[in-house]
């Protein structure tokens, strides 16, 4: 029963989050943007009477001082927490974070980027390494029957008999990046038409959970860690979520993957207990916890949500809460009052 315990306070865990990184919103400053993100994050998250632990995070430790991977989160996991709870009546649950996902998008202004995360309990969501990670997302009508290891061409085919559409009206998102050339031309030869974004899959893998959105799937390369909070999104509102862990950097070709090799990586998963490198992973496995919860708060407008606007005196915000467990999609609008304003802005 992990929502019970977190009712309304991970809306405005995301809430924080997403008004501290949008003061920095067109600066062209995204660490300072990520940055605040997550103080603002942690802040808040520590006031919650939980005992949560990062799974997915800012890094590992060593390298992330906030939010790394491993780091206990809420009142009861203070050494003091005798004094204001009985830790040991509490279910422990595991946080997957990403305070700001798009940090290039809120740097220059653009739609699309948030603060998001994930819970379950403890062991409900899939650690996933730092690595990168092939994606498909496709509305609840296609799930299960568009597969990554299909080519683009056929599941196309299949997504539009699913959505009843041909495969014209269909509009794919894919990150544009070297790395999906032969994708997008194998998609537009196809007959679709490819929307470009320049970052932020997640909004995009999520708006494939919704019809209204314009959005029928999103194919491509992204980060492994995003992929398992897109997972447990998509896990909750029923869609199609497939994740292939890349390991050779061949596949990408970024600065970051130049730093690895292909035998390296498949060491690395072997240590992490990963014996398959291939296995394709779907929603319920990379988030399979019995109840999942899903938060995100636009930093900058995009197809789900408006970012946040500041006013005299105050910001508005909206978010998102999805839950497995009451099976709800709330849409929150929040007007955060500054200390005494001289009025407070209905629109
Ligand atoms: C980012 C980001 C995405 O993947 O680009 C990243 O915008 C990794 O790709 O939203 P690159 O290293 O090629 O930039 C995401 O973070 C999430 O999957």
């Amino acid at each position: 029963m992990v929502e019970n315990t977190l009712g309304l306070e991970i809306i405005e865990v995301v809430e924080q989050a997403a008004i501290a990184s949008a003061r920095w919103m067109g600066k062209g400053e995204k660490n300072t943007a990520d940055q605040v993100a997550v103080e603002a994050m942690r802040e808040r998250m520590n006031r919650i009477y939980m005992r949560g632990r990062i799974v997915i995070g800012e890094g590992e430790r060593d390298e992330a001082p906030m939010l790394y991977i491993g780091e206990e989160v809420g009142i009861c996991t203070r050494e003091d927490a005798k004094a204001y709870c009985n830790p040991d009546e509490l279910v422990e649950i595991d946080i997957a974070v990403d305070p700001c996902e798009g940090t290039n998008l809120v740097a220059y202004g653009q739609p699309g980027s948030m603060a998001v995360l994930a819970i379950s309990e403890k062991g409900g969501l899939f650690a996933a390494p730092d690595f990168y990670m092939k994606k498909l997302a496709a509305p609840p009508a296609a799930k299960g029957k568009v597969d990554i290891n299909k080519s683009a061409t056929e599941n196309l085919k299949i997504l539009a008999e699913c959505l009843d559409r041909s495969i014209e009206e269909l509009v794919v998102v894919v990150m544009k990046r070297d790395r999906h050339n032969e994708l997008i031309k194998e998609i537009r030869n196809a007959g679709a038409r490819v929307a470009l974004i320049s970052d932020g899959d997640v909004s995009a893998a999520i708006s494939c959970g919704f019809a209204g959105t314009n959005i029928h799937a999103l194919m491509g390369i992204g980060a492994a860690p995003e992929g398992v909070i897109s997972a447990a999104a998509m896990r909750c509102l029923g869609g199609h979520f497939q994740g292939q862990l890349i390991y050779d950097p061949d596949a990408v070709k970024t600065p970051e993957s130049e730093k690895w090799t292909k035998e390296g990586n498949i060491k690395r998963l072997k240590e992490m207990g990963i014996t398959d490198p291939d296995k394709v992973y779907d929603a319920h496995e990379l988030a399979s916890g019995e109840t999942v919860l899903f938060a995100a708060c636009g930093i900058t407008s995009g197809n789900l949500m408006q970012g946040v606007r500041f006013f005299h005196g105050g910001a508005r915000t909206q978010s998102l809460v999805i839950s497995s467990q009451s099976k709800t999609a709330r849409f929150v609008d929040t007007i955060h009052m500054a200390e005494n304003p001289k009025y407070v802005q209905l629109r």
